[in-house]
């Protein structure tokens, strides 16, 4: 790695830094040397209720996968992001909510939040959720929506936040899955000036006959629209919170209770419920929340990711407010009313630290400077980046425009599945790479291995995996352990595999090169090709389809599909059209094809694997190079393909 790509510690960072690069050397050490040691150092941060017997009970062996953390303690994740902090810091700023319109923001400090938190969670053991009943949340970024799930948590109840920009089928099939007996939603979302019909969308959902589960949907009112009302069933989130109690006790639950359920990518079948439990999780979002962002009391903690994705959870709600942080929740996009929002709140704010995703950040780039046009952005002292590689352009681009050369970039590399950021740079500690998330957080051991499965040591290239647990590691997928088993523990026995390529170079940097499986991320957002794929034969027209990804300059990937119409369907503009709405429909605007190519016949061996190598090289136009294609069932249908490629660019 050549001298100038390097960027070390700025001096007068390092000075004020939590942890220097000698803290970090000697505190990752001790964390693999004795993990039940460190860990339990550790878990002071957090209040108990009962202590724990034993810290760490994990086995990654696949024929019993059993992870266990904090064994037989008691604590519960409200009381811990709340209570304990009234006495000192109650009048603090908790949450400073910015809207999609300039202008409009509220600030709650943590005793309003704590009042809100006991009341909502009264409203719901009042409408009969109890300990380990699963409550929907599909809401737009909103306070409500932190309140929502801050009071499951008060009383032991699951949540899975469902993206309010999922479609009704996608709300109903996660629904259907963990069987909530109650959905909460608003009467619509605003997103860049556009509503958004949530509670129209839960009515559609909630019309698939196979849901039988869901007695109530409570309604918070963001815009006042005009809604459908169930008598039977809906009921206005602020008359019910008139009638609560203003304390309701937190109940205490065991270090390994299902705290949330959160629905992701695979590459194979439906999304999965990946479940987190109670104390192992936040104590990993709230350890790494600090060293990671450096975060020092009273600095004002912006993290860009909506709560229906993992990181709005870890970053933007638990592991901030498990700190007694200031945590910003923005409502809207980083382009409305222009590009210059995000820097605009950054200056109204003072946001000392901001963590986005890279695909925010080019669509920033696109327009050069214009996005920190006439701001300030003096209050930022660090940046970070997560959800996909950071290519070095936007890399840079992010450091010099928007961190103003001053600011270290933390690219952490992470996944819904570990629950808290696992290869990341501790900015007062790690000198910096462009594009490289560096090296692992206390207590995490990556490792590399070849196709059989082979650990390789020194600088190589391979398949991602953690060879032991870390706190914040899900559990399980909700109701299909056997699943869970499967998917990360069968591939690499003995591992945990992530699902994606990394290289490691000489200094034992970590470069993430993308996934490995067939996931594919398109800005930021895990989306299965089999997803699109069940979704796209499922309409009239289609015989079969195989989707890839291609790059793109703004999203990371674009999905690119091949659509086998059935038998006496003629292509056209309309049916593409057609296709692409269908898939917007079915699973949500982020699904929506870039490409559609008509394919006559799909690359298949003989045993009628589809052999997306070769359909991704088409979709890019490397026609050479193809790779064997002996196998395939008929050769001749990559001609048909390719032609047809050629004809349509
Ligand atoms: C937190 C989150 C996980 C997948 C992951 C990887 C990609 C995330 C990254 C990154 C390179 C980074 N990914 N962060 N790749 N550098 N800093 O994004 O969770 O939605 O589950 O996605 O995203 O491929 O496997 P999730």
């Amino acid at each position: 790695m050549s001298a100038e790509q390097l960027y070390p510690v700025p001096q007068d960072f390092a000075c004020n830094a939590l942890i220097d690069d000698e803290q970090y050397q000697q505190m990752y050490q001790a964390s693999i040397d004795d993990p039940e040691g460190f860990w339990a150092g550790q878990a002071t941060r957090l209040s108990w209720m009962r202590p724990f017997r034993k810290v760490k009970r994990t086995s990654f062996d696949d024929h019993n996968v059993d992870i266990n953390w904090f064994v037989d303690g008691h604590l519960n994740v409200s009381a811990n992001c709340l209570d304990r902090h009234l006495a000192e810091r109650g009048d603090q700023v908790a949450i400073i909510w910015e809207a999609d319109e300039p202008g409009e923001s509220r600030s709650i400090t943590y005793r309003e939040l704590h009042r809100d938190v006991c009341r909502f969670a009264d409203v719901l053991k009042r409408q009969g959720v109890a300990q380990g009943d699963v409550v929907t949340i599909y809401m737009p970024m909103i306070p409500e929506a932190a309140v929502a799930m801050l009071a499951c948590t008060r009383i032991g109840a699951v949540h899975s936040v469902v993206f309010a920009g999922f479609s009704p089928e996608a709300l109903a099939g996660r629904i259907l899955d963990c069987k909530s007996n109650l959905v909460i939603t608003a009467d619509e979302g605003r997103r860049g000036g556009r509503s958004i019909p949530l509670k129209v969308n839960v009515d559609e959902a909630l019309t698939n006959p196979e849901i039988k589960s869901v007695e109530r949907v409570i309604v918070v009112r963001r815009t006042g629209a005009d809604i459908r009302w169930h008598e039977h069933r809906d009921r206005d989130y602020t008359v019910l919170m008139e009638q609560a109690d203003d304390f309701c006790p937190p109940d205490p639950m065991d270090s390994e209770a299902p705290l949330f359920i959160l629905y992701t990518s695979g590459s194979t079948g439906k999304p999965k419920g990946i479940m987190h439990t109670t104390a192992g999780y936040l104590l990993y979002a709230a350890l790494t929340h600090q060293y990671v962002f450096d975060y020092q009391p009273g600095e004002v903690y912006w993290c860009t990711a909506d709560i229906g994705w993992v990181t709005g959870h870890s970053y933007t709600l638990y592991g901030p407010l498990a700190n007694g942080a200031t945590t910003v929740m923005f409502e809207g996009i980083p382009n409305y009313p222009d590009v210059t929002r995000l820097a605009q709140i950054i200056d109204k704010h003072k946001v000392s630290i901001l963590y986005t995703a890279p695909t925010a950040i080019r669509s920033m780039m696109a327009l050069g400077k214009a996005a920190v046009e006439g701001a300030d952005g003096s209050s930022l002292r660090l940046l970070g980046s997560v959800g996909e590689p950071i290519n070095p352009e936007a890399w840079h681009w992010y450091y010099e425009t928007v961190g103003q050369s001053r600011c270290p970039i933390v690219d952490t590399w992470w996944q819904t599945e570990t629950g808290g950021i696992l290869i990341t740079p501790l900015p007062g500690a790690t000198a910096l790479k462009p594009g490289s998330a560096t090296r692992p957080f206390f207590g995490v051991q990556p490792a590399l291995v070849d196709n059989l499965g082979n650990v390789l040591e020194g600088a190589t290239e391979g398949n991602l995996v953690l060879l032991d647990s870390w706190p914040g590691q899900s559990r399980s997928i909700w109701g299909d352990h056997e699943r869970f088993v499967e998917t990360y523990f069968k591939t690499f026995k003995g591992t945990y595999f992530t699902g994606d390529g990394a290289r490691r170079d000489e200094d034992g940097y970590y470069w993430i090169t993308g996934r490995v499986d067939d996931v594919l991320n398109v800005s930021g957002h895990r989306m299965g090709t089999a997803e699109v794929e069940s979704a796209l034969v499922a309409h009239r027209h289609v015989a079969e389809a195989a989707v890839v990804g291609v790059p793109h300059d703004l999203k990371g990937q674009g999905i690119y599909v091949y659509v086998t119409l059935i038998e006496g369907v003629e292509p056209s503009e309309q049916l593409r059209q057609e296709l692409r709405q269908w898939v917007r429909r079915e699973i949500g605007p982020i699904a929506t094809p870039d490409c559609i190519q008509w394919a006559p016949g799909l690359p298949k061996t003989r045993s009628g694997k589809i052999m997306r190598r070769i359909l991704r090289k088409i979709a890019v136009g490397e026609y050479e190079g193809l790779g064997d294609i002996s196998t395939l069932a008929e050769p001749g249908v990559v001609e048909d393909l390719i032609n047809e490629h050629r004809a349509m660019m």
